[in-house]
């Protein structure tokens, strides 16, 4: 793109970016840590009630964060048509349902592939019951992440777990209404060390499609080996329609699930040029873009607000491409012309658009600004003792 042809290209450009939404996590504002320490932050929320509320901060000064997505049973309430009033009162609304199977005993071996049908019995209906709340929530997607798989080779039978994987996913999607997915996220390691039951995006594409149309794989690009080339996986998902969601964060070594963009900005900006070619970006590309991020050092909500501010500058970044010419340079066999539409799409500074596109849209430029000086934070350390754990580790 050359810099003439920037103001046109930035016009289509702020109108896509007014149609994006990203959805955050309840457990990115719990306290949180590694395995060896959990730190608790001042004003860290006490119940789900409290986690809403603050992600409603993360809209109220981004405006592109409407909906909170729910970890059951780390989000455990009685009344979940209460959680929902209180979400909408606040300007929000509850996004996907998370269910987990990893935090009971009875799952150390796996949870729908464990070899006792009892535990999978279980396992089921704990995803039964998740998309029970879906019904209260107004929820559209089941999000299923499963901890299964095995630390020594001869531990359990790698096939018949697959075969148990694809029972038990069978019921849970026999039970969805018909405006709801189950989206089936895979992960490559960890816990499990010598064999993960939902590794790559092959086995979650092959189990999805053994489902039906309302399956779909998530990617989580803190779930890959180091170097894996996650936009060729999110162009391959993309052609087939089976791009469900984003678990969006960054890592420098394994899943670490720090701020997205933080890590490698490029990669970030490289998935957001795949989304805009298929033009997968609006709401009702069936793809969901979500944040799944841990905070254990910074300040939460201002670390959800830099991620999703990451999030936009990077699709801001991606929509500047100036694709007639890319497409040109391709079809001509220019290598380094095509490379260079591409880089100067990266390298155009896109803060002054959102920032822009921010004040039109009644929001302060700066959502980092505006969120250090409203004193939530001071109010919430001052009216909130005790505040939770996100799960890992309590
Ligand atoms: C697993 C994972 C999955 C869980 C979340 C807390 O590593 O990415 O999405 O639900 O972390
Ligand atoms: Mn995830
Ligand atoms: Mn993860």
């Amino acid at each position: 793109m050359s810099p003439s042809q920037l103001p046109a290209t930035a016009t289509a450009a702020r109108e896509a970016l007014r149609t994006q939404t990203i959805e955050l996590p309840s457990w990115a504002f719990g306290n949180s840590g590694t395995r060896f320490k959990v730190f608790s932050q001042p004003g860290g929320p006490r119940d789900p009630y409290e986690k809403i509320a603050d992600a409603a901060q993360v809209h109220r000064y981004t405006g592109v964060a409407p909906r909170v997505s729910l970890h059951i049973p780390w989000d455990l309430v009685d009344d979940y048509g209460a959680l929902r009033r209180h979400a909408e009162d606040l300007g929000v609304s509850i996004g996907t349902v998370n269910s987990n199977t990893f935090q009971d005993d009875d799952y150390m071996l796996g949870s729908l592939c464990h070899p006792d049908p009892v535990v999978r019995r279980k396992a089921v209906d704990a995803h039964l019951r998740c998309l029970d709340v879906m019904g209260h929530t107004g929820s559209r997607d089941l999000k299923i992440w499963l901890a299964d798989g095995l630390n020594y080779p001869g531990q359990d039978d790698l096939r018949a777990r697959q075969d148990r994987l694809a029972e038990g996913l069978a019921e849970i999607y026999a039970a969805l209404e018909p405006h709801q997915r189950i989206v089936l996220e895979y992960k490559f390691f960890e816990p499990s060390f010598y064999s993960t039951d939902v590794p790559d995006w092959g086995t979650s594409l092959l189990h999805c499609m053994a489902l039906g149309d309302q399956a779909m794989v998530v990617l989580d690009t803190g779930h890959h080996a180091p170097g894996t080339n996650i936009e060729f996986i999110v162009a391959q998902l993309l052609r087939v329609g089976r791009l469900g969601a984003f678990d969006f964060n960054s890592r420098f070594y394994a899943d670490d699930d720090l701020i997205a963009g933080a890590a490698d900005p490029f990669q970030l900006f490289r998935i957001m040029h795949e989304i805009i070619s298929a033009d997968a970006l609006q709401p009702d590309s069936g793809v969901n873009f979500m944040l799944d991020q841990c905070h254990n050092i910074e300040p939460k909500i201002p670390g959800q607000i830099r991620s999703v501010m990451n999030v936009q500058e990077a699709t801001a970044k991606a929509l500047l491409v100036d694709r007639s010419a890319l497409r040109a340079a391709q079809e001509a066999g220019d290598v380094l012309g095509a490379h260079g539409v591409l880089m100067d799409a990266y390298n155009t500074d896109a803060r002054p658009l959102l920032a822009d596109l921010r004040t039109e849209q009644g929001l302060d430029p700066d959502p980092m600004r505006a969120y250090a000086a409203s004193g939530y934070a001071e109010r919430i350390a001052a009216e909130r003792v005790g505040g939770s754990q996100a799960g890992w580790g309590a």
